[in-house]
Order: structure tokens, then C-alpha cells, then sequence
């Protein structure tokens, strides 16, 4: 394929509710999307989901923006990409920086779909066209208020709720929610917001039946939860550990965790997640889809992934309206009968909202090939 333009559209999204994390308190989601056009006008669509502060990993808008313009771009244009995979092995010489390779990785995989004219998931092994999801929920210090919105959430369809946890917002929260919903596939996601010397505390969360325990130390420390796993009966899940698929083989080898939150963008792209979970699979490890708050772009690539037979744990992909007043996609996302239906174009099978990309994003023109 050739690639005449490369655009893109640095969005700020108003969030529905702040969002409270270990780490700090989101009131809008910025993100870029990239838009890449070949030879016959197809457009493959790849968000750039980074954060703005390098409090989730190291990485930031900022810099993936920095290494896109610098580095991947210069490369993506240069190369003869056939297929998907051309791109991963493309971009190898340049270290890390997965969130920035990810949005460009995502967008050739969404143009070579449409140029095959096949919705994305057909590349993948799929067999369900509709799924269950869950809903990940910030640090409501009101318990009351806590369960009322959880009991709202239920109603809406959802069957999973991760709650986020702090140092002091843990048990309680926690033994309340399962308290009020015996049944509830309920867990806990510290954001690497613990350290060892919160062991006894940590051990006491195995009274609450919870479905499992995601990243509660620092986020390259394979050797603590390792330890942690073997003290506790809860599945430890890693997030921000996981950038490649060495890392998912160094948390096997040392028993670090039973399940592994995958998120597509923290890991390089769609050919890095494929690895993933088919290593997953062939481990026993429990992999499921994370999200990082995306737009209707990212959310309708995470639908068609985690629509594979081997996801089997609802994912935190919630329905549109659950983050954002408004999305930058015409189409939204809805929980019907407990499920989100996959988009049934060909591609991502969404396409943008001119007029909310001109209430909230700018655009910058990043590559033009002057002879196509
Ligand atoms: O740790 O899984 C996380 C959002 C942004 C960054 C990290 C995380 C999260 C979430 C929300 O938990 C997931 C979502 O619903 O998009
Ligand atoms: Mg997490």
C-alpha cells in the first residue's frame, strides 16, 4: 500500500464525572487521532491514547507525539508496507515508546481492513458478535454514594466492577461493595499505589472473594508481586508492567501473576497484543482487554479484539456515555441485554464526527507525499 497523507487531530474530551485514580484526578481525556490515507482515499483511523502527565507509565502525549514526528513517521514513510505486520517489524529499531508506535500500528491495520473492505475483526479470531463488559470505577470516598452508582451500573448491563484503591480507600470500600453484592464479580485495581510493607493489608483482601487484584506495587518490579502472589490466594493481574511480550514472559517464569490486563496501546499495537494472548492462552493465564479511556476510535478497536474466543473476562470497555458527553465518532456504543454489539463496516466500522472534531479537536497535517 502507499500512504499519501497523515493527519492529525489532537482531541480534549470533557469527561462525564472526574475520574479519581492512585495517581491523581482526570476531568478531560486529550488524545490524538491519527488519520492515514492510501493511494485510493481509504483512511485507517489510530488513536494515541497516551496521557498528558507521566503518571500512569513514562510515557506522555507529549513524547509519543515527539517520536512520531521524529522517528516513526519518517520511517513509516520510507518503508514498503505489504501488511500489518510490516509496520511492527518497521518500527523495531526504535526502543519503547509503545503508545506512540501503537497509534500508527493501529491505524495500517484499520486501512488494510477497509482495503480488503472487511471489518477489522475478521483478521482475528472471532466468534462472538456481541459482548459482555465491565466498568472500571474511580475513588468514590462516599460510600453511599459508591454503591448507589454501582447499583446503577448493574442496572445498566455491566457484569464486572473494578474499583480503583488507594492507601486508605481499600478494605472498607471494598467489603462494602461485596457486602451489598454477594455475587458481583467485583475487583481491585491499585494503580502501583503499594509497597511491601502493606503486605498484612493486602492479605486481608483475600476475605473478599474478589475476581482479582490489579498492580498494586511499582510498575517494573516483577520480583514483588511475585512474592505477593505466593502469600495470596486472590489472582494478582498486572497492567502497567506489561509493555512487551519479554515482560509477560519474565511475570510467568517468576510467578508474578495469574492475569494480565491487556491493553493494546501499552504494548505496541494489535501484532504485540496477538502475541500476548495467545501466550496467554497457551500458559493458562488469564488474559483480558483494559482500556485507557478511549474514544469512540480506540473503544471500537478494543470491541473487536476482545471480541476473540480466548477473552473470556468481561473487558473494561464500557458504552460511550459511561466517559464522555459527547465522542468524536458519529456512531455510539451501547449496552443492550448486558452486551455492546461490534460495528459491522468494514475496518474500525466508525467513522469521524466532523462537526465534534471541530468543537473539540485541532488539526495538524503531519506527512504529505506530493506525488500521489
Ligand atoms: O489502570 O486500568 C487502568 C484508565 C486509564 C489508565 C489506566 C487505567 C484506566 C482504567 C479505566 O481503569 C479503564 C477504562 O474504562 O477505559
Ligand atoms: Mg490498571
Amino acid at each position: 500500500m502507499k500512504i499519501k497523507k497523515i493527519e492529525s487531530y489532537q482531541v480534549r474530551l470533557p469527561l462525564v464525572s472526574p475520574f479519581q485514580t492512585s495517581y491523581g484526578m482526570l476531568n478531560e481525556k486529550a488524545c490524538d487521532i491519527l488519520v492515514i490515507t492510501d493511494e485510493v482515499g481509504n483512511q485507517g483511523f489510530g488513536e494515541l491514547v497516551a496521557f498528558e502527565q507521566a503518571n500512569y507509565i513514562d510515557e506522555t502525549l507529549m513524547s509519543s507525539r515527539a517520536i512520531i514526528q521524529s522517528e516513526l513517521l519518517p520511517l513509516l514513510t520510507s518503508h514498503d508496507i505489504g501488511k500489518p505486520a510490516d509496520v511492527t517489524q518497521v518500527f523495531q529499531e526504535v526502543k519503547g515508546n509503545v503508545m506512540a508506535k501503537s497509534a500508527l500500528e493501529t491505524a495500517i491495520w484499520d486501512l488494510f481492513a477497509k482495503r480488503q473492505n472487511q471489518p477489522l475483526a475478521t483478521l482475528f479470531d472471532v466468534t462472538k458478535n456481541s459482548l459482555a463488559v465491565g466498568v472500571s470505577i474511580g475513588i468514590i470516598k462516599n460510600l453511599t454514594v459508591l454503591k448507589e452508582q454501582v447499583t446503577d451500573y448493574l442496572n445498566q448491563g455491566y457484569s464486572r466492577v473494578k474499583l480503583k484503591i488507594a492507601p486508605g480507600y481499600d478494605f472498607e470500600p471494598l467489603a462494602m461493595l461485596r457486602a451489598a453484592f454477594p455475587d458481583l464479580l467485583l475487583m481491585a485495581d491499585a494503580n502501583s499505589a503499594y509497597t511491601m510493607a502493606d503486605i498484612t493489608l493486602l492479605k486481608k483482601l483475600d476475605k473478599l472473594n474478589l475476581a482479582m487484584i490489579e498492580q498494586p506495587f511499582t510498575t517494573t518490579d516483577f520480583v514483588a508481586h511475585s512474592e505477593l502472589q505466593k502469600m495470596m490466594q486472590t489472582p494478582i493481574c498486572l497492567d502497567e508492567n506489561i509493555r512487551c511480550l519479554d515482560d509477560v514472559k519474565t511475570a510467568y517464569a517468576l510467578g508474578s501473576c495469574q492475569s494480565i490486563n491487556l491493553k493494546i496501546p501499552r504494548v505496541g499495537g494489535i501484532q504485540s497484543a496477538l502475541e500476548i494472548s495467545r501466550f496467554c492462552q497457551e500458559k493458562d493465564i488469564l488474559v483480558w482487554l483494559g482500556g485507557m479511556f478511549e474514544s469512540g476510535i480506540g473503544r471500537s478497536l478494543n470491541l473487536q479484539f476482545a471480541a476473540q474466543a480466548c477473552f473470556t473476562f468481561p473487558g473494561d470497555i464500557s458504552a460511550s456515555s459511561r466517559y464522555f458527553v459527547e465522542d468524536i465518532i458519529n456512531e455510539s456504543f451501547r449496552i443492550e441485554n448486558g452486551c455492546i454489539s461490534l460495528p459491522q463496516g468494514p475496518g474500525l466500522g466508525v467513522s469521524l464526527s466532523a462537526s465534534n472534531l471541530k468543537k473539540y479537536a485541532a488539526y495538524q497535517l503531519l506527512y504529505k507525499d506530493e506525488l500521489l
